[in-house]
């Protein structure tokens, strides 16, 4: 029986506000310049906008080190503005998602300030605050001599323990006054919050029901699979993972309490939509999370195929991935949540590269390998998030320096590559950098072919894409053969087919190199739960047909044309083409010649 909620059939359209369209020309994008956009955003047919941290912030992550939940950041405009922006999309039948950062604070927030101004303050126990560790000095004749005592001071004490940040470094710093150190898995200006503390919680629920109360529709939530640590802060044995330590800190022992308390405390009271993005989830613990047996969370981002090209050494190094590595991992997560839980669909997103650069062909098959991976998006199971600007295929950054750089996780990281004398040149070092860098993702949306691509009317905070002057939405809007309005199709197609968000998907050809072949299949007797819901798709309609429906995806993830032999399974079907990204179409399931990055829908009569 399928459970029909709003948040699985939503296609979700992630904005990186500094980055979508600056209003008052200071060069940051703004939520008066996100308003000026929303009938773009319902023209191209979304239902949900993500929106990236808005709230009150020193920016040392862009807006990820959060100084006040409760305000938004001058920069990005007033609480006035993000009124108009969320009555704006609900006027629009679209919906809002906020990101909640509940991990870590700003070491700017007053909580922070107020804990390392006084120990004795009641705030001090926020955050995780931990005595370092003896250093073995050694005495002039190189014998032992012995450990130096406790709070001798950073130089003379090592951190507690051998986690490692994300962004590169020791995940504690040491703190002058009073001589302890404290966590942070990110940035120093992003201090872990102590979630054993029921104060924070509290603090936090608080919060969230303050946001829900204005009328938000839920949350993508902040890497929230982290906020458990384990007693002791006992050193990462793991040497493969993520991070040194995310083997103690990633589902760590209270993780459930605190999430299933949430859910119980605040979620539970609204119709909200939740996607935890969780690092390093695999499908058994997603159901921990998610689905009937999970703490109350709507869906989570899973991260491997994110993983897919890392290197020898892990995110910061170049590895190569393949379409069958990617059709098996995708699969995985499709069958896996099939019967429990929920999958969330992305390719892109703020913090990764572009999606057309790193899976598709950012050269002569831009637009083909683009609409393909659009047809990915929109034909698997879950919950489907476009990220800003691939609806045009915008691409990576041709990086020529790194002060064109502007994202800490890049700058830190490349540091450290460089301490373990990792790069033989600059080049080899940019490279990296045109490979990895979140900056890829975060280049001003192209608007237009003129000035600074639109965007603003001042110089960008970051530089804008000099393709911008033939990759842009307004030569892409009108274009019946452009990314935009391929997305538009395939957005359409999501929305008439409820086979293609709750049907079953089946692959087929697993080992082929680059052939990707599944099915999606809704049966007759998959009725729709809640009272008077008929299935918003007419092929489904009870009164014609038998209701069910089944749709083939065929895709040729390749930059060489290739010959499809349908799998006697499927040889000889009779089928009506719903979509393709060249003008071909087809009725029958038969041995043809794919053009590079070709891709079709095809229903089964
Ligand atoms: O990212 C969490 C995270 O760990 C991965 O996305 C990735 O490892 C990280 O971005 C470093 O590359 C979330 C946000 O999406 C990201 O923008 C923030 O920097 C991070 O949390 C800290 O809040």
């Amino acid at each position: 029986r399928i459970d029909r909620e709003w948040w699985k059939e939503a296609v979700v359209y992630q904005v990186y506000p500094r980055s979508f369209n600056d209003s008052d020309g200071d060069g940051i994008g703004d939520i008066p310049g996100l308003v000026e956009k929303l009938d773009y955003l319902d023209y191209l047919g979304v239902d949900v906008v993500w929106l990236n941290p808005v709230y009150e912030s020193p920016e040392a992550d862009n807006g990820y080190d959060v100084s006040d939940y409760r305000s938004i950041m001058d920069k990005f405009g007033t609480m006035a503005d993000w009124e108009e922006l969320l009555a704006g999309l609900h006027d629009r039948d679209m919906k809002l998602i906020m990101d909640l950062v509940v991990n870590h604070t700003s070491d700017e927030h007053e909580w922070f300030v107020e804990a390392r101004n006084d120990p004795n303050s009641k705030f001090r126990d926020y955050y995780v605050w931990e005595d370092g560790e003896p250093v073995e000095t050694q005495g002039p004749d190189g014998a032992s001599g012995g450990s130096s005592t406790a709070g001798a001071g950073a130089a003379a004490e090592r951190p507690p323990n051998n986690w490692e940040s994300f962004f590169g470094g020791p995940a504690w710093t040491y703190d002058e006054a009073s001589q302890e150190w404290f966590l942070h898995l990110f940035h120093e200006k992003q201090p872990d919050l102590n979630w054993d503390n029921p104060a924070v919680r509290t603090e936090i629920f608080e919060m969230m029901e303050w946001w829900l109360e204005k009328g938000i529709d839920g949350f993508r939530m902040d890497v929230i699979n982290v906020l458990s640590k384990p007693e002791g802060f006992p050193d990462g044995e793991d040497d493969d993972a993520i991070v040194r330590g995310a083997d103690q800190f990633v589902n760590g022992p209270r993780i459930h309490e605190f999430l299933g308390e949430m859910y119980d405390r605040v979620l539970s009271n609204y119709d909200a939509m939740t996607v935890g993005e969780m690092v390093d989830l695999s499908v058994e613990e997603a159901k921990q999370f998610i689905g009937p047996h999970g703490d109350g969370m709507s869906m989570a981002f899973n991260f491997d195929h994110m993983r897919l090209d890392f290197g020898h050494h892990g995110r910061w190094d170049k590895g190569e991935w393949s379409v069958r590595e990617l059709k098996r991992t995708l699969t995985r997560w499709q069958n896996g949540l099939e019967e429990e839980g929920w999958n969330s669909v992305y390719m892109g997103n703020h913090d990764e590269p572009r999606m057309v650069s790193r899976f598709g062909h950012d050269g002569q098959f831009r637009r083909e390998s683009a609409k393909l991976l659009a047809t990915v998006l929109m034909t698997l199971q879950g919950t489907t998030y476009i990220y800003q600007g691939d609806e045009i295929g915008m691409t990576n950054y041709p990086f020529s320096g790194l002060d064109e750089v502007r994202d800490v996780d890049t700058i830190r990281n490349v540091e450290v590559a460089r301490k373990q004398g990792r790069f033989g040149s600059e080049e080899e070092m940019l490279e990296l950098v045109r490979h990895r860098s979140r900056d890829n993702a975060r280049t001003p949306m192209q608007w237009t072919d003129g000035a600074q691509a639109g965007f603003t009317e001042g110089t960008p905070w970051i530089p804008v894409n000099p393709n911008h002057t033939r990759i842009n939405v307004e030569a892409e809007r009108g274009d019946t053969e452009s990314v935009l309005e391929y997305y538009r199709r395939v957005i359409d197609l999501r929305h008439d087919h409820d086979v293609l968000v709750y049907g079953t998907y089946t692959l087929h050809l697993p080992d082929h190199e680059c052939l990707w072949v599944y099915e999606r299949e809704l049966a007759p007797e998959r009725e729709f739960e809640r009272d008077g819901d008929e299935p918003s798709g007419e092929e489904t309609d009870p009164d014609e047909g038998d209701g069910g429906e089944r749709v083939l995806v065929v895709l040729n993830f390749s930059d060489t044309a290739t010959t499809f032999e349908p799998p006697a399974s499927i040889r000889g079907l009779d089928v009506e083409t719903l979509v393709s990204n060249y003008d071909t179409t087809v009725d029958e399931v038969g041995v043809e010649e794919l053009r590079p990055y070709e891709a079709r829908v095809l229903a089964v009569r």
